[in-house]
C-alpha cells in the first residue's frame, strides 16, 4: 500500500501505492500504512527528510468517498476528518523535512496530503489536476485544506478554488503558489531530494513567528467585502439546494483568524455535518459514483466481445446529424456525412467546422487537429458512400416515410449486418426497425441537443433489438465519449417523457392563476437549468401542440389531454406565439433579451391568493418523478439508478436532489406519497402516486433499496 525506501543520501521516499485500485485514495488502511511508513523515516536518525510521491498514474485522489456514504453519523464522519488532520499536523511539525513529489493528478485530500509538506514539486504533465473539489461532492475539504490553502495564497485566490471545486493545470497551480516548481517528469526525485539536500526547512509559514496570512485577514475592510459579495453569490447561485460552499465559507470565516490548530478543529465540526447531509450522499452516489458506472459502461452484457469502430455514417446533415458527425470524426472516426443533396451534406461539415473552431479559439484544439478532424468528415449525396460503415445513424426528419425511405437505401449500400441506429426522439423504434433487413440490428441511439454539449446518449432498445446489437451501441457511445443510459421503446421514450411533465406543470400552474414569475422563479429555485415556462419556449409550442394532436390520433378513446393542453392550444391556435423561435411565446425575445409577455396577465388573470414558493416547487419536482416512477413501472427504465443518470444529463434535473427517482428518498418516501395524495385531491389526479409506491410508504425501505 505504502512502499518505503531509504537512499544513499539518507532521503527516505514514500510512494503510496494502492494494489486494489487504479487510484490511491485515503482510507483507514492506507492512512495507517502512511502514519507507518512515516514514522519510521521520523524515528530514523539516519533519515535526513522524506519525499512523498505515488506509483500510480495520478499522485492521490482524495478521500475514498465510499466511506462517507457507509458512515453512520455526524460524529463519524467528523472522526475521520480529526484522524486524518491530525496525522498531517503532526508529520508537519515533526521536524524533518517534507517534500511532495507530485507525479500526476492530486486532488481533495490527496492535494491536501501535499499541503502538509513543506514543500511540493509538480511533474510537468499536461493531464495533471490539482484542486480541492469536495464541494462537487456536497462535502468540504476536511484534511486541512480550508486552513492551508488561505494561509498559502491568500483568501481572496483560495476561497474560489474551494468553492468552485475548481481542478488546476500544474502551470496554473504554480502560478497560483500552490506548488513551487513544475520539473520534468524524469526529474521529479531527483529534485525533491535536491531541496532537502540543499537544507530545506521543515517549517510551514503558518508556523513561523510572526505569520500574516498573504492579502491580509478578515479584518481587513476589502477582505470583508470580497467575502460579503461570494457568499451572496454562492446563495444566488445554490438558492439554498447546496449547503457545501456556504460551509467552507464559513470555516475559512470562523478558522483563519485563529491559530492553525483551532482552524483545524473548526474545519473537521463543519466536515461531519456536511458530509451526513442528503446532498452529499446525493452528490457522491449518483453524481460520481453512478454516471462514472454508466460512462464505464458497468451495465452492458457480458458475454459480447468489444466491438471496434473505424467508420460510421451519419444520415441528414441537418444540427443533430453534422452534431454527431462532428462527434464521431472528434473521437477518431471516419465519418460519412449524408443528406439529400451535396451542398446540403457540405453545410453540415460547414457546422462540425464551426465547431472545431470554437474549440481552436478555447485553446482545446491546435490547427492540425481541426484539420485531421475535418479531414475525417465526408459530405456526400451518395449512399454508395457508406460501404465499409460499421455502423449508421439516421438522423433525418421526424417522419416515418422518410426515415423508411433513408434505412431501406442504407441496407442497398451496406448489405444488412452493419449496425442501424435511428436518432428519433418521437417515433417508436420497433416499428422504424421494420424497415431494416436485421431488426435484431436495429437499435435507438438518441442524442441531445447541442450535441457537442451534452453528454448523455439514450439507447432505445426496440423489440427485436439484440444483446450484441445494444452491446455493441453501447461500445460505440462510449468511443465517442459520451454517456448511454438504456431504455426500452415508449412513447417519448424516458427522457422526453419525464421532462415534459416539468413544462406541462408550469402551464397547468398557469391556467390555475398562479404568478408566471412566481412559477418560473419557483422553477429555478429547484435548480433546473430554466423555469418551465421559458423551457417550453425552448421547445417549441407547435411542436409541442403536434405531438398532443399525433398523439390524440394514435389513442383514440384512450387519450387523456395533459393540463397543458388548453394553454398549448390558446398559444398556437389562436395567439400565434409559437415560442422562442418565433421570438415569442410566453416570452417575449428581442435584443438578446428575454422577458416575460406583458399579455400573460389578460389571458391567464393573476389569482388574488396565491401558492408560496416552496408549494410550486414540490409540484414542478413531485410531478417529475411521479412520471419516472410510472416509466420504471412500465419497465421503461430499467433501475432507480438509470433514471437518475438520464435525468441528470439529460435534462439538467438538480443533481443535489441525486437525480429523478432519488429525489423520492430525498424528500423521504413515505413524506412524497403523502404530499403525492394531496396533490392529487387539489391539483389533479396526475399526482396520484401509483400503487407501487404506496406499497412501499411506510416500509422503513427507501426506494433505491427497494428497486
Ligand atoms: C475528499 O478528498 C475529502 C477530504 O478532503 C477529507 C478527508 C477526511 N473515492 O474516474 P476514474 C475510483 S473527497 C473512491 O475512472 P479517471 C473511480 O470510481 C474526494 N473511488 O479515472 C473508478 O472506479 P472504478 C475528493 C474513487 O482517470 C476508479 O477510481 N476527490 C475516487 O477518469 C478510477 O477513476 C475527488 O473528488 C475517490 N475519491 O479519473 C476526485 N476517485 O475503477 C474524484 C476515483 O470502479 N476522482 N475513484 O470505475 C476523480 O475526479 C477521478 O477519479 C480522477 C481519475 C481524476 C482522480
Amino acid at each position: 500500500m505504502i512502499d518505503y525506501r531509504v537512499d544513499d543520501d539518507g532521503i527516505a521516499i514514500v510512494t503510496w501505492n494502492n494494489p486494489d485500485s487504479p487510484v490511491n485514495t485515503l482510507t483507514d488502511a492506507s492512512l495507517a500504512a502512511y502514519e507507518t511508513a512515516m514514522d519510521r523515516a521520523l524515528a530514523d536518525t539516519a533519515v535526513r527528510g522524506i519525499v512523498v510521491t505515488s506509483a500510480k498514474r495520478d499522485f492521490i485522489a482524495g478521500a475514498d468517498v465510499h466511506n462517507f456514504l457507509a458512515a453512520r453519523s455526524v460524529q463519524e464522519l467528523e472522526a475521520r476528518s480529526r484522524r486524518a488532520s491530525a496525522l498531517i499536523r503532526r508529520l508537519e511539525t515533526a521536524g524533518k523535512p517534507l517534500v511532495a513529489a507530485i507525479n500526476g493528478t492530486a486532488l481533495g485530500g490527496g492535494l491536501e496530503i501535499t499541503l502538509g509538506c513543506h514543500h511540493r514539486i509538480a511533474a510537468d504533465n499536461p493531464k495533471t489536476r490539482l484542486g480541492l473539489p469536495e464541494v462537487t461532492l456536497g462535502v468540504l475539504p476536511g484534511a486541512g485544506g480550508t486552513q492551508r490553502l488561505p494561509r498559502l495564497i491568500g483568501i481572496r485566490a483560495a476561497v474560489p478554488l474551494m468553492a468552485e471545486g475548481k481542478r488546476l493545470p500544474v502551470a496554473d497551480a504554480l502560478k497560483a503558489g500552490i506548488v513551487h516548481a513544475v520539473v520534468p517528469a524524469d526529474q521529479l526525485i531527483d529534485q525533491a531530494r535536491a531541496w532537502i539536500l540543499a537544507g530545506g526547512e521543515a517549517l510551514q509559514p503558518w508556523d513561523r513567528k510572526g505569520f500574516r496570512l498573504p492579502g491580509g485577514d478578515l479584518t481587513h475592510p476589502g477582505l470583508q467585502e470580497f467575502m460579503s459579495v461570494v457568499i451572496a453569490k454562492v446563495h444566488e447561485r445554490t438558492a439554498g439546494n447546496y449547503p457545501a460552499p456556504l460551509n467552507i465559507l464559513s470555516c475559512v470565516y470562523e478558522g483563519t483568524g485563529s491559530p492553525i490548530d483551532a482552524g483545524l478543529d473548526i474545519e473537521s465540526r463543519y466536515f461531519g455535518v456536511t458530509a451526513a447531509t442528503v446532498q452529499a450522499e446525493n452528490l457522491i452516489r449518483s453524481g460520481f459514483l453512478a454516471l462514472n458506472d454508466a460512462r464505464k459502461l458497468k451495465a452492458r452484457p457480458k458475454d459480447v466481445p468489444k466491438a471496434e469502430f473505424r467508420k460510421v455514417g451519419v444520415l441528414g446533415a441537418g444540427l443533430m446529424g453534422s452534431g454527431i458527425a462532428h462527434a464521431c470524426a472528434s473521437a477518431g472516426l471516419e465519418t460519412v456525412l449524408l443528406d439529400r443533396e451535396q451542398a446540403l451534406a457540405e453545410r453540415g461539415k460547414a457546422h462540425a467546422e464551426k465547431l472545431l473552431g470554437r474549440e481552436v479559439e478555447r485553446g482545446r484544439l491546435d490547427a492540425d487537429g481541426r484539420a485531421a478532424v475535418l479531414a475525417r468528415i465526408t459530405p456526400t449525396a451518395d449512399y454508395a458512400t457508406l460501404a465499409g460503415c460499421e455502423l449508421v445513424i439516421e438522423a433525418v426528419f421526424e417522419q416515418r416515410e422518410i426515415k423508411a425511405e433513408a434505412t431501406r437505401r442504407t441496407a442497398e449500400a451496406t448489405g444488412p449486418d452493419v449496425l442501424f441506429g435511428s436518432n428519433t426522439s418521437t417515433l417508436p423504434i420497433t416499428g422504424l426497425a421494420e424497415h431494416w433487413p436485421r431488426p435484431d440490428n436495429f437499435i435507438g441511439l438518441h442524442f441531445f441537443s447541442p450535441v457537442h454539449r451534452m453528454a448523455l446518449v439514450e439507447v432505445i432498445r426496440g423489440r427485436q433489438t439484440s444483446d450484441a446489437c445494444l452491446a455493441q451501441a453501447l461500445d460505440f457511445v462510449a468511443r465517442i465519449g459520451k454517456t448511454p443510459v438504456v431504455v426500452n421503446d415508449s412513447r417519448g421514450f424516458f427522457t422526453s417523457r419525464v421532462f415534459t411533465t416539468y413544462f406541462e406543470e408550469g402551464m397547468a400552474l398557469l391556467a390555475e392563476g398562479v404568478a408566471p414569475a412566481l412559477i418560473e422563479n419557483a422553477g429555478r429555485q429547484t435548480g433546473m437549468p430554466l423555469g418551465p415556462l421559458a423551457v417550453a419556449d425552448e421547445v417549441a409550442l407547435d411542436l409541442l401542440h403536434k405531438v398532443i394532436t399525433q398523439t390524440r390520433a394514435d389513442l383514440g378513446s384512450a387519450y387523456t389531454a395533459p393540463a397543458s393542453a388548453p394553454v398549448i392550444e390558446l398559444f398556437v391556435e389562436k395567439l400565434g406565439r409559437v415560442g422562442k423561435k418565433a421570438g415569442k411565446g410566453f416570452y417575449d425575445y428581442a435584443d438578446g433579451q428575454r422577458r416575460l409577455w406583458p399579455g400573460l396577465a389578460e389571458q391567464f388573470p393573476v389569482a388574488a391568493t396565491q401558492p408560496d414558493v416552496a408549494a410550486v416547487k414540490q409540484r414542478l419536482l413531485h410531478i417529475q418523478a411521479l412520471e419516472a416512477m410510472r416509466c420504471l413501472d412500465q419497465g421503461v427504465v430499467g433501475s432507480t439508478t438509470d433514471a437518475d443518470v438520464a435525468s441528470l444529463l439529460g435534462w439538467g434535473f438538480p443533481p443535489w436532489t441525486g437525480g429523478v427517482l432519488s429525489y423520492v428518498d430525498t424528500v423521504g418516501l413515505d413524506r412524497f406519497v403523502a404530499e403525492c395524495e394531496s396533490l392529487a385531491a387539489h391539483a389533479g389526479d396526475r399526482f396520484a402516486p401509483p400503487d407501487s409506491l404506496s406499497k412501499l410508504a411506510g416500509s422503513g425501505r427507501s426506494l433505491r433499496d427497494a428497486r
